[in-house]
């Protein structure tokens, strides 16, 4: 009975996943508002990483952890191919599905390492680790956001 109710739960979590949004419009407000953020507690590590802001260990380490989890939640808001006018989205997010979906994945992985190397403290360390998740960034943009 319990393997029951848990394989019914497992195949019922991607359909919730695509459930979360009403219209496309929410979809499109949901993943840009997601980016938006999350650019900006990247950007203020980025000032850091340039020497444009002190460096305070706690503010980074936060501003880290936003990233991180942040760069999780996007991606149900581009299933079934929702887009719209406002979209920066190219058809090649759903064309070559499978790349876009590693490519969120790449952000993913080197935001959580920059959020651990944050945690750490050490700026060497945190320029690289913040240098690595900026490729991810630029890469994915570079092949699947229009200009
Ligand atoms: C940022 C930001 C991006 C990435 C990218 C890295 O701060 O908003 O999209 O870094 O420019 O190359």
């Amino acid at each position: 009975m319990k393997q029951k109710v848990m394989i019914a739960l497992l195949c019922a979590a991607p359909l919730l996943a695509q459930a979360q949004f009403a219209k496309p419009d929410d979809a499109v407000e949901y993943r840009q508002s997601v980016f938006t953020v999350m650019g900006m507690h990247f950007a203020r590590i980025g000032a850091v990483v340039k020497g444009e802001r002190p460096f305070n260990k706690e503010e980074v380490a936060q501003n880290a952890e936003l990233v991180a989890t942040l760069s999780q939640l996007p991606w149900p808001a581009f299933e079934n191919a929702v887009t719209n006018a406002h979209s920066k989205a190219k058809p090649a997010v759903w064309q070559d599905n499978a790349k876009f979906k590693e490519d969120a994945g790449k952000l993913q992985k080197a935001a959580a390492q920059l959020a651990v190397v944050a945690k750490g403290g050490d700026l060497a360390s945190i320029k690289k680790a913040f240098g690595e998740t900026a490729q991810s960034c630029k890469s994915c943009h570079d092949s699947f956001r229009a200009k």
